[in-house]
């Protein structure tokens, strides 16, 4: 398998608007992001990712850009990301921006020339269709309620936003269009980026039709996803990028992709397919989601996360390269989600640490998680930001009545507010976020949980994520290692072995709040089982035949 700084990296996601503001305005920002370097050098991870910072109107923070080469005000100046990549960069760190090139803002210019009139030249950059029977040209629904489509008086025409309606689909048919977009990033890497994350970049191509989607029972995306998951031509438009753009440089590529399968993957990050380097699949994120939407959830099933996650490491394994992620800024906090946020946050956060920086791949760190951040509840619709979460409450709630209370748990439990508020640096009001009024609400908890707090506790979660991350820099079984799943059936115990060359390390993690005990196969022969990390420092247990692990326990052993 090709060795490759990529593969051997631990990537850290930064929410800029949330994560630190060096200016009071109550909104975190660049400058912001340069004061605190020195803390994410200290934790060891090697690349930042930055969620957008592109010049936006903000309708859904960022992800609706309306000028792919300036800064958003909010965030600063150009100047400041120029300091700021150079700070990055003489840490030994890398930066790789997110690249959000499905839709652009309606205030682009493109968009703006584009709506003009039906004969601008810039008319095709988007998709704009007459209505069919005096209505929408097709069923497809927004992933923010409503229908995928905008009529616009102007051109008696409606124009399709997979988002908001403030976030208009480019239409990538368009060569002109393309070769835009080629030459924003190229002009982003000669500014001395290291990689892209493209946001939903398998929505690209579009079955050119458009027809009605069939409504199927048990869809898990919006109407319309058939015609545009994986389109037609999204491997001819990647391949096409592959050689304007990212054939020229050793960088990070990963593409945000929802509703991809192990074989698209395949085909997406194979090394012969000069495609991406890697892919954020959702199969997992989806475990609790009832099949109408995201807003109805069911009990994660723990046989059914194995059976994924051992599906993508062994599917990948030799033909691509899988992301490991628990969370982002679209989904709820890991340990409230998956792990247990109350009396056992510190080991559930730890564990679950274990388990995705213990699989193969390229680990991803939202931030806040190396705090054991946890999900948020407001009291009020007014205190949530995220226009998701808002459309969702004016549709159910005000339109159709929905119960306010139900609505409001949907919303703790499943809203992207959740991972949106304030990063919890220490006990000083708005957890040291900011000297203003911060932008969201501050989690009640942040004087518990918070870095200054974390950084003094030799106990504390962070710690735990800075053993796991050198662990990662000093032995190469952790990034090349093998994976094979153990006890599949399992229902108490996750175990796993990784092997490289003579090296074997066995990981067994407990996901529950009660102990359990189980006995190795019988295939697993060992002489000695050396203690390589785990949660519950002071109880290593010498013989491994027969282990017994505490609430949420995880140990790893070389064997
Ligand atoms: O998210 C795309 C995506 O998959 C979302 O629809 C996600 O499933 C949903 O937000 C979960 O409820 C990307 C960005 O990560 C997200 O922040 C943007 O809102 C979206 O694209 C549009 O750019
Ligand atoms: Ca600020």
């Amino acid at each position: 398998m090709e060795k490759t700084w990529w593969k051997e990296s631990v990537v850290y996601q930064i929410y800029p608007r949330s994560f630190y503001d060096s200016n009071g305005d109550g909104i975190g920002d660049l400058r912001g992001i340069y004061e605190k370097l020195d803390y994410l050098k200290d934790l060891g991870v090697d690349v930042l990712w930055l969620s957008p910072v592109y010049q936006s109107p903000n309708d859904d923070n960022g992800y609706d850009v309306s000028d792919y080469q300036a800064i958003m005000q909010d965030f600063g100046t150009m100047a400041d990301w120029d300091v700021l990549a150079k700070g990055i960069h003489d840490r030994g760190m890398k930066i790789v921006m997110d690249l959000v090139v499905n839709h652009s803002s309606d205030e682009h210019k493109w968009f703006i020339e584009s709506a003009s009139s039906k004969d601008n030249p810039k008319r095709d950059y988007y998709i704009w269709r007459s209505a069919k029977n005096g209505r929408e040209p097709n069923n497809w629904e927004s992933f923010f309620g409503g229908s995928a489509w905008q009529y616009d008086l102007k051109t008696d025409a409606y124009y399709l936003h997979l988002f908001s309606k403030k976030q208009p689909d480019l239409n990538w048919e368009n060569p002109a269009l393309r070769k835009e977009i080629y030459a924003i990033m190229n002009w982003w890497l000669a500014k001395g980026v290291d990689g892209f994350r493209m946001d939903v970049i398998n929505f690209l191509s579009k079955v050119q039709s458009l027809p009605d989607a069939s409504t199927v029972a048990g869809r898990t995306y919006q109407a319309g996803g058939q015609f545009f998951i994986n389109g037609p031509r999204i491997h001819e438009f990647l391949q096409e990028m592959h050689a304007n753009v990212l054939t020229n440089y050793d960088i990070l590529t990963v593409g945000e992709m929802p509703g991809t399968s192990v074989e698209d993957a395949i085909l997406y990050t194979g090394q012969d397919r000069h495609e991406l380097n890697m892919i954020f699949q959702f199969e997992h994120m989806d475990l609790d989601r009832a099949d109408e939407d995201k807003w109805h959830s069911k009990p994660w099933n723990f046989l059914e996360l194995k059976r994924i996650i051992s599906k993508w490491q062994i599917g990948l394994a030799g033909r691509g390269w899988n992301s490991l992620y628990l969370n982002n800024h679209d989904t709820p906090r890991m340990v409230s989600r998956f792990g247990n946020d109350k009396i056992y946050r510190v080991e559930s956060a730890k564990m679950l640490a274990t388990f995705n920086h213990m699989l193969q791949g390229t680990p991803y760190i939202y931030q806040g998680e190396e705090l054991g951040m946890t999900n948020v509840k407001f009291s009020s619709i007014e205190d949530y930001r995220d226009i998701e979460i808002l459309n969702m409450y004016q549709e159910k709630v005000i339109e159709c009545g929905e119960d306010k209370e139900a609505v409001m748990e949907a919303i703790y439990r499943s809203g992207r507010d959740n991972a949106r508020t304030p990063f919890q640096w220490n006990q000083e009001e708005n957890a040291g976020f900011t000297k203003g009024k911060p932008w969201i609400g501050v989690n009640s908890n942040y004087k518990e949980i918070n870095a200054e707090a974390a950084k003094r506790d030799e106990n504390s979660i962070y710690y735990y994520y800075k053993q796991l991350i050198e662990l990662r820099k000093t032995h190469e079984i952790i990034v090349y290692g093998s994976y094979r799943l153990l006890l599949e059936n399992d229902g108490k115990i996750y175990a796993f072995m990784r092997e490289f060359g003579k090296t074997r390390w066995l990981v067994v993690l407990n996901f529950f709040a009660h102990a359990v005990t189980f006995h190795l196969p019988e295939d697993i022969s060992y002489t000695k089982a050396e203690f390589v990390i785990g949660n519950y420092k002071d109880d290593i247990q010498e013989n491994i035949d027969r282990i017994c692990l505490k609430p949420y326990e995880a140990c790893v052993y070389n064997l």
